[in-house]
């Protein structure tokens, strides 16, 4: 197999067979990134058998699946990472390894380190043809708003700072308090990265945004609204979701008015991001509050559809309903096929990278639990998967939070914090 030396700390080729992957060792790569996706043509390895015929000849190995049309500035930055934590040289590899380079090649535009002018040339000069990401580019910064995502591989969350590249005024959408359930200790890493970003880029914060209350992390959306004083919102429908909880929990305290956000936000509602318009949707099915951000071009659509590979949300939890689940999903299916859609988790199938954007078209083509799928279809195998699913970890933890914006429980007399769990009230153990 010929590499082709592109820095020396990356090489490129074509997809190699898995008997060269110990003479890579021998060659002194250190790490092998496949940027291609299984099944694009018969008798291709693919990752699983990539992964064990590096793990055999000691090479790392990082999956980033992409298509020149698909690739998102995730893939981009997971191929940075790569690069970046590889202990010697990198060997990255696709069909042709045009993605390969492609990835390296947008990395370094949007680093400012290459010209996008430059990006044909130096495409030649490795015999390869760049064109797709000279479109790449122009996409991308034809496309408004801005969209920083901040992934938590802790609870697998996407995490997001949408913001206006014109007036710098920006919304935070689900961000992420840290909750070690082992040691009951909390952190605002996540959150200060979120605000680091804020500062960094001088951005105004306007709204700390919720698309649900969630039952698998803690919103940190209490502890940014002290942070940068600006309002907290949800789902006007929270309210129910606290009635319910209120009774699960036996908590006679729980205001369930909603009180505890700024703005409660129904279906049709209107704001704006500096001179951008926001439009929420109402999008229940996994939770009975959820709700969707439509921002310019991009759909915050949380736990409704998560990247094409990764299928739907669950909607199994007290209050969920899979029939629901499918109208909402096809209220976002039905916005242009070019829209950008930003989902709430990222689960990794097939251990590969994190990635969260997506489009509509791309969801209609080849997300399997709606492409060609029918309503009853889907409620069928949404219903049988939930019920191999065991409940979120956090669930009985996260509730009692987020329920309150994001406020952990009132200190007791001692001036410590503490949670209070149900036992037997929700079925789905996992024994
Ligand atoms: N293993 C995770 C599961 C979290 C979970 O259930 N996530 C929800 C969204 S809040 C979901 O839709 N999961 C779909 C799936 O796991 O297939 C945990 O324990 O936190
Ligand atoms: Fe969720």
């Amino acid at each position: 197999m010929q590499t082709t030396k592109i820095s020396d700390h990356l090489s490129i080729s074509a997809q190699p067979s898995l008997s060269e992957f110990q003479g890579f060792r021998d060659k002194g790569f250190a790490a092998v990134v496949n940027a291609r996706p299984d099944e694009e043509e018969p008798g291709q390895a693919g990752n699983a058998a990539e992964r064990d015929a590096a793990n055999s000849a000691g090479l790392s190995y990082t999956f980033i699946p992409v298509t020149g049309a698909t690739t998102t500035e995730a893939d981009i930055r997971a191929f940075q990472s790569a690069l970046a934590g590889a202990k010697g040289p990198v060997l990255a590899h696709c069909k042709t390894g045009t993605r390969a380079l492609l990835l390296h090649t947008l990395g370094e535009v949007l680093d400012g380190r290459m010209e996008p002018d430059d990006i044909l040339a130096y495409g030649q000069s490795f015999g390869l043809d760049l064109s797709s990401a000279i479109k790449w580019l122009a996409r991308h910064y034809a496309r408004r708003p801005l969209v920083k995502g901040f992934y938590d591989p802790r609870t697998s969350s996407v995490q997001y700072v949408v913001s206006d590249p014109d007036t710098g005024n920006c919304v935070i959408i689900d961000p992420v308090l840290d909750f070690d359930e082992k040691s009951g200790a909390t952190s605002t890493k996540n959150a200060d990265a979120l605000l680091a970003y804020v500062a960094e880029n001088q951005l105004i914060v306007e709204w700390i945004l919720d698309t649900h209350p969630h039952a698998d992390h803690f919103s940190a959306a209490h502890y940014l609204k002290e942070k940068t004083g600006a309002p907290t919102a949800i789902g006007e429908r929270v309210v129910d979701v606290q009635r319910l909880w209120k009774d699960i929990y036996n908590w006679p305290a729980l205001r369930t008015d909603g009180s505890q956000w700024d703005r409660l936000f129904a279906h049709g509602d209107q704001f704006r991001v500096g001179s951008i318009d926001v439009r929420v949707l109402y999008s229940p099915g996994h939770t009975l509050a959820s709700i969707t951000y439509v921002i310019g071009d991009a759909a915050f659509v949380h736990d409704t559809i998560f990247m094409p590979d990764g299928g739907t949300a669950r909607a199994d939890f007290p209050g969920g309903d899979a029939r629901k689940l499918w109208h909402s999903i096809q209220d976002i299916l039905s916005l242009s096929d070019e829209t950008r859609l930003f989902t709430g988790h990222d689960y990794r199938p097939g251990e590969r990278t994190a990635r969260w954007e997506s489009t509509v078209g791309e969801q209609k083509r080849s997300n399997p639990h709606l492409a060609g799928v029918t309503e009853d279809a889907f409620v069928e195998l949404r219903e049988a998967r939930d019920r191999t699913l065991p409940m979120p970890k956090l669930i009985l933890h996260a509730l009692q939070v987020n329920l309150r914006g994001g406020r952990l429980p009132e200190p007791e007399e001692n001036g410590r914090r503490y949670l209070k769990f149900p036992l037997d009230a929700l079925k789905g153990a996992a024994w």
